[in-house]
């Protein structure tokens, strides 16, 4: 009999969690896949999980849940395993909640700007992975010191802890710990061989393929020519413990501000474009007042689409680079689209720029090397200009999702 189904997208490693507490327990709880973006952003679905996030576990009762610890949780209490994955002593216990919790938190951030970053769902940043490479050897070398002495993280058996801290260990060990990385862990390395090697993980995890060679983002995402970087305005010596954006700013007056006056004002241009129906009315306002001056239009690829998977992990990408793009709101308007499907699409757009040239605000982003701004004149883009603007199908593929800069 079902006890419940855990809606997620595939390769969730949280869901992983309760998927083998629910082999520990005995109980069968399916994955339900879901389409990102769509089905977990539905009224129904907001309904029962407000944040919109997955996994979202339904019991066969109609009972919900959030939060992966918590259906984990859930599910191992539910079990016949019940004493053996979460304590029967509120001491036991308690140190189960301790690594479930610290191990989680202390990779999390490591594994989107190292990990993720590698599986291209979210930008590059070098400084960033490098620290999180110190933090990740941090945390490994203590798991190491742990399981010199001890078989697991509580007890002689397996709990939640473990499993827990396989799940969150889980895309270290297959994408960037290859022997070499992973040699100074013997005693970790150890541990996680025995629970990977259990019959509940492996019926969850299937063979887990260890990483063979460390893969290294290559230097090549250098800004292109086109795209001349503006010599940078030096910043101001930072006050101690002023850590507000406001203190990251130039003093200088900004030389976009210098500019001889357009007649096209971006902010009204936001204005109509969020207010009135693209087709045709924003548009043929666009193009009655565009500046070719003042302004300057740049057609936005993402330099490595090959390494997008799913639509919703594209659509975080892009939300990621316009959040740090704050600064460049004054001077730029652009859409990103995602075009194609799930496992087969691209980052594609167009950006609306003052001046010439793409501007320190836009360049200086983490992001911006993983993009190529070519600058293009009306004649060359109008129809698929216009398309974007529309968040249209483009290049022959169907538009999965949008996003405004403005
Ligand atoms: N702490 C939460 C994290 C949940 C979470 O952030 N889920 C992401 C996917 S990894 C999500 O559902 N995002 C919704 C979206 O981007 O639409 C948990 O472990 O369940």
């Amino acid at each position: 009999m079902s006890f419940g189904s855990i809606a997620a997208y595939k390769g969730s490693t949280p869901t992983y969690k309760a998927l083998i507490a629910a082999k520990y327990g005995k109980l069968d709880v399916s994955l339900k896949n879901i389409e990102m973006h769509k089905d977990n952003k539905t009224p129904e679905f907001l309904a029962k999980f407000p944040f919109g996030k997955v996994p979202a576990f339904t019991g066969a009762d109609g009972y919900t849940i959030f939060e992966s610890s918590a259906i984990a949780q859930y599910v191992a209490a539910s079990g016949s395993a019940k004493d053996q994955l979460l304590g029967s002593d509120i001491k036991t216990q308690a140190q189960i909640t301790q690594w479930v919790d610290s191990i989680s938190n202390e990779l999390q951030h490591s594994v989107v700007v190292w990990v993720y970053a590698l599986l291209g769902y979210y930008p590059w940043n070098a400084d960033a992975v490098s620290r999180a490479q110190t933090d990740v050897k941090r945390v490994l070398s203590v798991l190491d010191g742990v399981f010199l002495s001890r078989t697991f993280l509580v007890g002689d058996k397996v709990t939640l802890a473990d499993i827990s801290a396989v799940c969150a260990l889980y895309h270290f060990y297959t994408v960037v710990l290859d022997p070499e990385h992973r040699a100074p862990y013997p005693n970790l390395n150890r541990w996680f061989e025995t629970c990977i090697n259990q019959p509940e993980f492996k019926a969850v995890l299937g063979e887990v393929k260890f990483c063979e060679k460390q893969p290294t983002k290559p230097q090549a995402k250098a800004a292109p020519k086109e795209a001349s970087k503006p010599a940078k305005a030096a910043a101001p010596a930072k006050e101690a413990g002023d850590e507000s954006p406001a203190a990251e700013k130039p003093k200088e007056k900004n030389p976009l501000d210098l500019l001889p006056k357009s007649s096209f004002v971006l902010d009204e241009w936001k204005r109509f474009y969020s207010n009135n129906d693209t087709r045709p009315t924003a548009i043929n306002w666009f193009w009655d007042k565009f500046d070719p001056e003042g302004y300057s239009i740049w057609r936005v690829s993402y330099r490595y689409n090959s390494e997008l998977t799913q639509t919703f992990m594209s659509s975080n990408l892009v939300g990621g680079f316009f959040q740090r793009l704050d600064r460049a709101r004054k001077y730029a308007f652009g859409n990103l689209l995602v075009l194609g499907e799930n496992n087969n699409n691209e980052i594609f757009g167009y950006f609306v720029i003052r001046g010439q040239d793409v501007p320190f605000e836009v360049s200086d982003t983490p992001d911006y090397p993983s993009f190529e701004f070519t600058k293009m004149t009306k004649d060359e883009c109008k129809e698929e200009f216009d398309a974007v603007l529309a968040w249209e199908d483009v290049k022959g593929k169907k538009c999965a999702d949008g996003k405004t800069f403005k």
